[in-house]
């Protein structure tokens, strides 16, 4: 058997010494290792799958780690982390104590930016570049940025920034594969499709030949192969103007497979005294089939079968996802004022259907969860229901907007916050640990979460004739259907009691439900009776329903999939002391540091929220008190 290209490589010096055809035969051979690796693991394989070229491109060009090449989301990093020393541990990619799918600053030196959330690169590049400067260091930066990306606000503030104050050299590559995780939207995407079709390098010829000749050793080769360059880019017909208005230097648009062409355009731009974008053209999916054929589908994967391209099947359960896309769809029937807002999530926050069935009252504003929320605030005033779907995480993004143009105005907006607690195998990036304390702290906010699947239908039906701004938070996954969960309606701040016995209480919210009642039942084997209260709101809270839950009970438990600092527990003691009730609360819930990533089981167990540790700690602490 042919020795593989990949044995050889420990690290990026050693792509310096391969023939252009040996670096092709590398691309495969990487592309084989992501898309075998990630049938197994999971993972964004048509995004990683579209960036082997520029990666390798990168690392053979730039010095790095003495050079930084910074990835935007970092989720399509697959090829940089196997180049960069990580091949050996690649199969353990988003495993639990295995390597990250994103990058990591512990991880590896070349791993220069955490990353996980949409548009940053560019403004962390800037900041390097500036810092460099002062520092009187010298190395290159560069921003590796999708199409998708770039849709976000912090992307063009960092532009505005970068083209009018920087007077040094950033390197910002925009990775365009018309696609964000669907089709790409907005005027930008519609601009870059445009330039996409037009062939020819611009600019960069004066800034290249000057740098050049200021550069001494520089042999006549260079000079020559340099002039070539120069040729092919006078057909210059300004595709890049929009950049170029900013003040960066536009090249493009390069193949983003051929890795001769790229390495030039780097090394190039490297040379320059200037920002310069290098709008690269990309496959998403490339060299595939089956992602070839379906980017979107092929995004974020779930094992695979290779051959066929057939996904494992998990479990015929619904999942809280496709509950809330149904729920929208029997609502949107019957209500002709709602309307559904998403940030470039269509697929991932299940209104795929949705959007096919109601295309004028479905809005994607990109990755831009600021303008989503906005959005949502100024249909509110005009008399419309919008629902804005936005994960836990990237609602982060929102929040200055969630307070001042939501919540003080008091706009009946409702927003559904999926994949809300820990979210598994995209780690510490993805969690949604933080919501129900950055919501609960809002005014006039109403925070939900449901005990299991039907009843996110029915808090759904309760929240949209709200009069206030509301939010239902709800977890990824299969959702939970409980026998004793859903036997009463929906009351504002009430929770629902499904166990009415003992001296010891127990309050859930959400997904903590399920466990709440496996604990009780195995309390209950040891001879420890114990309420249980699926408490569906996080604020308000009805200080009459908890004085009258907690009133004669010896210890209070509360159990949520969210940070205890702020989260529900801290809500459930500040209307106990309300309510003037001593009673000793004990509040089990996510800890005070980043979480990793590993399955959500793995993670629950290594933080003690299993429901085993959790009966265990509850009964030690429950005969304390007695
Ligand atoms: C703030 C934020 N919102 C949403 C996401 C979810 N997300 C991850 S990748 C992606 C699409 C990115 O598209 P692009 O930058 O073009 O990269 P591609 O996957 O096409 O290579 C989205 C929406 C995110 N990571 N961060």
């Amino acid at each position: 058997m042919a020795e593989k290209i990949l044995d050889a490589i420990e690290g990026p010096k050693d792509l310096k010494r391969l023939s252009p055809d040996e670096l092709r035969r590398l691309a495969d051979e990487i592309r084989e290792l992501i898309i075998k690796t990630t049938s197994v693991t999971g993972g964004h394989l048509s995004s990683s799958l579209g960036a082997v070229e520029l990666t390798i491109a990168l690392h053979l060009t730039l010095n790095t780690p003495g050079d930084k090449v910074i990835w935007d989301v970092g989720h399509q990093c697959y090829a940089h982390k196997i180049l960069t020393g990580r091949k050996d541990r690649f199969s353990s990619l988003r495993q639990y104590e295995g390597i990250s799918g994103f990058p990591r600053r512990v991880e590896s030196e070349y791993d220069v930016m955490d990353a996980g959330h949409a548009g940053s690169s560019i403004s962390h590049a800037l900041g390097m570049a500036i810092g460099r400067d002062l520092r009187g260091e010298s190395y290159t930066v560069a921003a590796v940025i999708g199409d998708g990306s770039m849709t976000s606000g912090v992307a063009y503030e960092a532009m505005n920034q970068v083209g009018q104050n920087l007077e040094s050299n950033l390197i910002i590559i925009l990775n365009d594969n018309d696609m964000s995780i669907s089709k790409n939207v907005g005027g930008v995407a519609k601009y870059l499709s445009r330039v996409r079709i037009k062939p020819g390098y611009t600019h960069l010829k004066e800034e290249v030949g000057g740098a050049l000749h200021r550069i001494s050793g520089v042999g006549d080769s260079i000079l020559r192969s340099a002039k070539h360059f120069k040729d092919t880019i006078t057909h210059a017909f300004l595709p890049g103007v929009l950049f170029e208005t900013l003040g960066l230097k536009y090249v493009g648009p390069i193949d983003g497979h051929d890795i001769q062409e790229l390495s030039e355009a780097i090394g190039q731009a490297k040379l320059v005294k200037a920002p310069v974008l290098l709008h690269v053209i990309t496959q998403k999916g490339k060299g595939f089939d089956f992602s070839e054929e379906k980017p979107d589908r092929f995004h974020g994967v779930s094992s695979f079968d290779c051959e066929t391209g057939e996904f494992e099947k998990i479990s015929t359960n619904s999942t809280y996802t496709s509950i809330f896309g149904n729920a929208m769809i029997d609502l949107a029937e019957k209500r002709k004022d709602i309307v559904a807002i998403t940030a470039a999530m269509k697929l991932g926050t299940g209104l795929d259907k949705y959007s096919k069935e109601f295309p004028d009252r479905f809005i994607d504003v990109g990755i831009a969860e600021q303008l989503g929320v906005n959005i949502g605030a100024g249909m509110a005033l005009s008399g419309m229901k919008p629902v804005v779907a936005i994960y836990s995480t990237f609602l982060q993004r929102g929040f200055d907007q969630l307070s001042q143009e939501v919540c003080l105005p008091d706009l009946p907006v409702l927003f559904a916050v999926d994949r809300a607690g820990l979210v598994g195998e995209d780690g510490s990036t993805h969690h949604g640990y933080f919501d129900l304390t950055y919501l609960r702290a809002l005014p006039n906010m109403v925070v939900m979460a449901p005990g299991d699947g039907d009843e996110l239908s029915a808090m759904m039906r309760f929240g949209i004739d709200l009069k206030h701004p509301a939010a239902i938070r709800f977890p990824r996954g299969c959702a939970d259907f409980l026998e004793p969960v859903g036997k009463t309606p929906i009351e504002m701040g009430k929770g629902e009691v499904l166990v009415e016995e003992g001296e010891l209480l127990i309050i859930a919210i959400g997904d903590m439900v399920a466990k709440a009642l496996s604990i009780g039942k195995a309390l209950k084997e040891d001879g420890i009776k114990a309420s249980i209260v699926n408490a569906r709101f996080a604020k308000p809270l009805n200080i009459d329903f908890y004085r009258h839950i907690a009133g004669g009970k010896k210890l209070v438990v509360t159990l949520e999939n969210n940070v205890l600092c702020g989260g529900f527990g801290s809500a459930v003691m500040e209307i106990l002391s309300e309510a003037g009730l001593e009673v000793p609360v004990m509040s089990k819930g996510l800890p005070d540091h980043y979480i990793n990533h590993g399955t959500i089981e793995e993670l629950m167990s290594e933080i003690g929220l299993d429901a085993s540790s959790l009966s265990e700690e509850i009964r030690e602490r429950f005969r304390k008190v007695k």
